[in-house]
């Protein structure tokens, strides 16, 4: 088979890639390790940046959104004794949307504009550094096939084939620490995301919708998820989040999925080795703590499309020349945020770094500046910055 772009991985950078590329008449074809439904399944992000949002709006994938989402003024950060909420629209003038990532993924499958081959295996890229690349895999019937492209975009994560065909650095950072997320039949205790330092660890409260909860709590690393029961859950969020501190109350209820994420950084330069690009996890994961995954890998294929457009539509390499190098200015930035809201707000075993956590959740908190400075971080700064 041959096609103009062969995408690897069936996420929302790689579907989103396809979409664009669909839309400026470029084939594309997806391969996907899983299935469908396990794909759709999955339970990730929660928070869109403006510029998501306007990308995905722009691309015709925003009415569900528009019409289901939630646009919120700001976030809540919250330690004992004290609860205070950072008004991003009054700081900056933009601010961020609750709309869970398997929302998103719904869209770019109901879009139909990505030619997916689901339950893929065995794939393998080839001659990445010539300008005939190909991959190599099973589909789904158990049939070798091979797959020729004029590029291939490596949208598989940060455990898929792709990264490992770039040439370059890996930069790793993992924390002593995990988070236990949690899904809940109850409606959100809370209007907006509220984020909170404790004594006991950190604590998380999201939504999905306003009758869905997503909560999270710091736990150790290697935690069994079969090791907290609800009662445990619910009891270690309310103490967190302080439940009956000045009048505010956590309300618990069914709790419907329980899982334990690790918490890593890892940036991987360059994205791009010959025909093969990198976008979204295959070329970074940052901790959750700043809700920058999924809108870096929008931000990533905000990027990538028109530099592929070009290249294969008019033999263009103008962008995809400079695409590494400007994705990278996003990538560092936003893993420098997510660093710094989790290593604020996740205890570890010193004091004294519990007294600086502190510290900066009270200059955050009372400084226009600080304040400012974490609400642009957290909006998301202009695609390109
Ligand atoms: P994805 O991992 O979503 O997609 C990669 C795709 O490639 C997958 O479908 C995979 O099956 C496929 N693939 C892998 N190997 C392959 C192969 N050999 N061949 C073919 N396909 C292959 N971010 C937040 O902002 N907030 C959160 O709360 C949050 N929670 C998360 C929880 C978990 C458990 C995980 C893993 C991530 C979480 N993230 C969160 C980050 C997440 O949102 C990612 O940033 C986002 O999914 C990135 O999208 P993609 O780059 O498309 O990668
Ligand atoms: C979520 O809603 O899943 C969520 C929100 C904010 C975060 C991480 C996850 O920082």
């Amino acid at each position: 088979m041959r096609t103009q772009v062969a995408i690897i991985g069936a996420g929302p950078a790689g579907m989103l890639l396809a979409h664009l590329l669909h839309r400026s008449g470029v084939d594309a074809v997806v391969l996907e390790t899983r299935s469908q439904e396990y794909v759709a399944s999955r339970i990730r992000a929660g928070i869109l940046e403006q510029s998501s949002v306007d990308l995905l709006t722009s691309a015709g994938l925003g009415d569900r959104l528009h019409a289901e989402g939630f646009a919120h003024r700001g976030i809540y950060l919250r330690w004992p004794g004290e609860r205070h909420h950072l008004d991003f629209v009054d700081l900056i003038g933009r601010s961020v949307w609750l709309y869970g990532q398997t929302e998103v993924q719904k869209d770019l499958v109901a879009a139909g504009t990505a030619s997916v081959e689901y339950d893929v295996s065995d794939v393998a890229l080839h001659e990445v550094a010539t300008d005939r690349p190909y991959v190599t895999y099973v589909d789904a019937s158990g049939t070798a096939r091979r797959l020729d492209a004029s590029v291939i975009a490596g949208c598989d994560g940060s455990f898929g084939p792709s990264r490992a065909e770039v040439p370059g650095k890996t930069w790793e950072r993992t924390y002593p620490y995990s988070w236990l997320g949690v899904l809940a039949d109850v409606p959100p205790s809370t209007d907006e995301v509220m984020y909170a330092w404790h004594p006991e660890g950190f604590a998380l409260h999201s939504m999905r919708s306003p009758t869905v909860s997503r909560l999270y709590l710091q736990v150790p690393n290697g935690t069994d998820v079969r090791s907290w029961s609800d009662q445990r859950i619910w009891e270690a969020l309310a103490t967190r989040l302080g439940h009956g501190q000045d009048g505010w109350k956590l309300t618990p209820g069914p709790i419907t999925e329980k899982s334990v994420l690790p918490m890593r950084s890892f940036v991987q330069t360059p994205m791009r080795h010959g025909r093969l690009l990198l976008a979204g996890d295959a070329a970074h994961i940052v901790p959750p703590t700043g809700a920058k995954g999924l809108n870096l890998a929008i931000a990533d294929v905000a990027l990538l499309a028109p530099a592929l457009i070009a290249l294969v539509k008019e033999n263009d390499p103008t962008l995809a020349d400079r695409y590494s190098g400007d994705a990278a200015r996003r990538v560092w930035r936003c893993t420098h945020f997510s660093w710094w809201m989790t290593t604020m707000l996740h205890l570890g075993d010193d004091p004294f770094d519990a007294e600086l956590q502190l510290s900066q959740l009270r200059w955050v908190t009372s400084s226009e500046a600080g304040a400012t400075g974490l609400a642009e971080n957290y909006a998301g700064l202009p695609i390109g910055f």
